[in-house]
């Protein structure tokens, strides 16, 4: 492969996607706003190019300021991380336009996923099990009631358009449908620019259970079977871990191949993520996430296998370097985001990191950006590392992350530490036995207390 990488993102996950290229001799060009001048992902790329002012507007998300990098370094590919414009179809439809690979999916797979219905639809023609709802868009309060009454309360009105929770609603009886309705609407107009919402029955106290998926772009695809991304706090997650606690080994090989026949049939080309509800037992589709996520890692620890080497290999042409046959589940990993933050409302913190030390060991894992002296500027996303913990049974990981979250010095600003040390000490954690509500519930509780 004679190319040359660009990375159009920053902080530890451009480093990750440095690190691959390293490994597979390809060159890298990290690219950089004005306040990221001194970064880490900076210093560890072949090569560096500015393209713009600290606000995300103007540099990490400017496509014309990409492009015009790629052009200057003669970079062949863009990887484009998370977040960002990793899934802005219109990026990608430019990008390829110029002649220039994007490592992930094509525009279109982008586009119908972005939109929640066709996502669904899509999923639905696809074999693959949806939340039961209604067809498409509802355009007004008396077709929502007739849907309501037709599935039964509680419902949850969701905007098309939607993403990250934004313009969801909840009517756990008619009186409720209106308002729902209608704050649902204004909620997507103001947040997306398009005020389409559609309805589901309302799951009460599902686990958030998503399947890593590849599609090789010729009609090949396999699963990583499941994480289980339950704990979260306002759409945010703080702890995921693989295998779910909740899942068997049957349930993982159904859904499994459900999810990979699926990235098959569609031609799908390279990582993508799709999101479960899953409660009492069964699985209900609700977003297909198209791009790498953010916990990657603990799918990575639990099956060997380096996911940013494959979609770059897959976005060059060249075949997965593993048949589904080929992976197997060994023990048990688990995540957890630590953020530049302070505790307990969980408020950005920026500030100087006057000293780091990342911990080390037997399965212990340390994706960030940092290093001493580091100036984490206020400009962007206040996550500044992952720790990722290996163990062969989940006692095993869990003890581990004990331990390595004591190793672990990040002097200086807030962060989210704290919080898993709190978390480490509850039953529930070490049982396993958490849904989407158990964090909030656990913080209004006074959980950090
Ligand atoms: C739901 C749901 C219950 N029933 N859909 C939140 C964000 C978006 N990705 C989907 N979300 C939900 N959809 C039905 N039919 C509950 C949530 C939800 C949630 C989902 C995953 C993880 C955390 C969550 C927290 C609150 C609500």
């Amino acid at each position: 492969m004679t190319h040359k990488i660009l990375i159009a993102n920053r902080g530890e996950i451009a480093l990750r996607v440095i690190r691959a290229c390293r490994e597979m001799g390809i060159p890298s060009v990290a690219v950089h706003s004005t306040a990221d001048a001194d970064a880490m992902h900076v210093r560890m790329a072949d090569e560096t190019i500015c393209i713009g002012p600290a606000p995300s507007p103007d540099s990490y998300l400017s496509i014309p300021a990409i492009i015009s990098a790629c052009e200057v370094t003669g970079a062949t590919m863009i990887h484009p991380g998370y977040g960002f414009l990793s899934e802005n179809a219109r990026f990608v439809q430019i990008v390829e336009d110029h002649d220039i690979t994007f490592i992930g999916p094509s525009a279109e797979h982008i586009r119908t996923m972005g939109d929640k219905i066709t996502a669904k639809e899509t999923a639905k023609d696809l074999g693959i099990p949806v939340v039961p709802g209604s067809e498409g868009g509802v355009a007004s309060v008396e077709e929502a009631k007739e849907i309501g009454a037709s599935f039964g309360y509680p419902v949850i009105v969701k905007a098309t358009a939607g993403g990250g929770g934004r313009g969801m609603k909840v009517a756990r009886d008619e009186d409720e449908m209106a308002r729902a309705y209608q704050t649902a609407r204004a909620e997507a107009k103001a947040a997306f620019g398009n005020d389409e919402v559609y309805i589901e029955k309302y799951l009460q106290r599902p686990r958030h259970i998503e399947i890593q998926v590849f599609g090789d772009g010729q009609g090949g695809g396999v699963h990583l079977g499941e994480r289980d991304c339950s704990l979260q706090r306002r759409h945010q997650k703080v702890f995921e871990e693989a295998p779910g606690p909740s899942i068997t080994p049957e349930e993982r090989a159904h859904i499994g191949a459900i999810c990979a026949n699926a990235v098959a049939k569609m031609g799908y080309r390279g990582a993508g993520t799709i999101e479960f509800l899953y409660e009492d037992g069964e699985f209900y589709f609700i977003e297909m996430n198209t791009r790498l996520q953010v916990e990657h890692p603990v799918t990575e620890g639990i099956f060997g296998v380096d996911l940013v080497r494959e979609q770059i290999l897959v976005a060059a042409g060249q075949p997965l370097s593993f048949t589904q046959d080929d992976l197997q589940i060994n023990g048990h990993a688990i995540e957890v985001r630590i953020n530049a933050e302070k505790l307990p409302e969980f408020r950005p913190s920026p500030g100087t990191i006057s000293h780091f030390h990342a911990p080390g060991g037997l399965g212990v894992r340390m994706d960030s950006a940092l290093y001493d002296g580091y100036r984490i500027p206020p400009y962007y996303d206040s996550l500044i590392g992952k720790l990722i913990v290996h163990g062969r049974d989940r006692p095993e990981a869990l003890a581990r992350l004990n331990r390595a979250l004591g190793e672990l010095i990040v002097d200086g600003i807030d962060t989210t530490v704290p919080l898993f040390h709190a978390l480490l000490r509850e039953k529930d954690i070490h049982t396993g036995e958490y849904n989407i509500h158990w964090l909030e519930k656990w913080l209004e509780a006074g959980g950090l207390e």
